[in-house]
């Protein structure tokens, strides 16, 4: 038999198409209503042929989420979940382990710093924001993941979200910055510890995207133009390519990529000026 025949039955006996997440089951944290990156993403991984569960953060946005998530048919399991309560994604991981008794995919699409956190200076941050900051967008992906792994029996991918404040100072994003520093860490060593058990962690570094967390941060709208002007693409990311995105880290294509976080920026983060 040729090598590459000895490849394609051996190693890859029924791998059809490298980029579909036909049969997946997989679990969507973050979506708040239909501008969401979070939404982007699910939408996408739906098209390529996974079966998704969503959660939502508190009773104000249970109806956005069970609205759009319905569209994936009446049956799709919807829970509420405040990723800084244990007991929260205990129950989360329990009706998921009822209902699709496996796992492959994790979208983490969470963030929050208190509001005067994201205003004044990074130096006067106080204990509590940082703590807040910290624990509800890093922590909680330790978390989700750990909760994720023994359910994850044939590999899996968990995705995160992230920005470039997290390497380099934007004005104003400040301890946000800091925590999105800590997530990308958290995601090399998540990576490192579920690898042996063929699952992957990955960040996606997103150019500014115009969502419910972006609105009202001030100066955002001159964030965009900057990007228009200054990117090498000469314009600003659309959801739908962090879903295409998405849809290729969770998928069997990106099989060797792990601990990784790809610049989805239309180019932002290789300029020095
Ligand atoms: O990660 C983010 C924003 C996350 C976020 C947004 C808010 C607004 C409302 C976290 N916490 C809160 N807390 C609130 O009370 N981004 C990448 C978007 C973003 O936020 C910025 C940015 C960009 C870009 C804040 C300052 C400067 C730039």
């Amino acid at each position: 038999m040729p090598l590459i025949q000895a490849w394609s039955t051996l190693i890859a006996p029924t791998k059809a198409n490298t980029m579909s997440l036909n049969g997946k089951l997989g679990i969507v944290f973050g979506v708040a209503n239909k501008r969401s990156i979070a939404w982007a993403i699910a939408q996408a991984w739906h098209k390529a042929g996974a079966r998704l569960a969503f959660t939502y953060q508190g009773e104000r946005l249970k109806e956005n989420v069970e609205e759009l998530a319905g569209t994936f048919g009446s049956d799709t399991l919807i829970l509420p979940c405040d990723v800084t309560r244990d007991d929260d994604i205990a129950a989360v991981f329990k009706a998921i382990t009822e209902k699709f008794g496996k796992l492959h995919l994790m979208l983490h699409s969470v963030a929050f710093a208190p509001r005067d956190a994201l205003e004044g200076q990074f130096v006067n941050t106080s204990r509590e924001a940082f703590r807040i900051a910290h624990d509800v967008s890093a922590y909680s992906l330790v978390a989700l993941a750990r909760a994720s792994a023994p359910l994850m029996t044939d590999g899996g991918s968990i995705l995160a979200m992230s920005y470039y404040g997290a390497e380099k100072v934007v004005p104003h994003y400040n301890v946000m910055g800091v925590a999105k520093a800590s997530l990308e860490a958290s995601t090399r060593y998540l990576a490192y510890d579920l690898g042996p058990k063929k699952i992957r962690v990955n960040c996606i570094s997103a150019g500014p995207v115009n969502t419910l967390a972006a609105r009202g941060i001030s100066g955002f709208g001159e964030m965009l133009k900057h990007y228009e002007e200054h990117t090498p693409l000469k314009r600003n990311v659309v959801p739908e390519e962090l879903g295409a995105t998405g849809v290729f880290l969770a998928s069997d294509g990106a099989a060797a990529i792990t601990g990784q976080v790809i610049y989805v920026d239309c180019g932002y983060q290789i300029m020095g000026m």
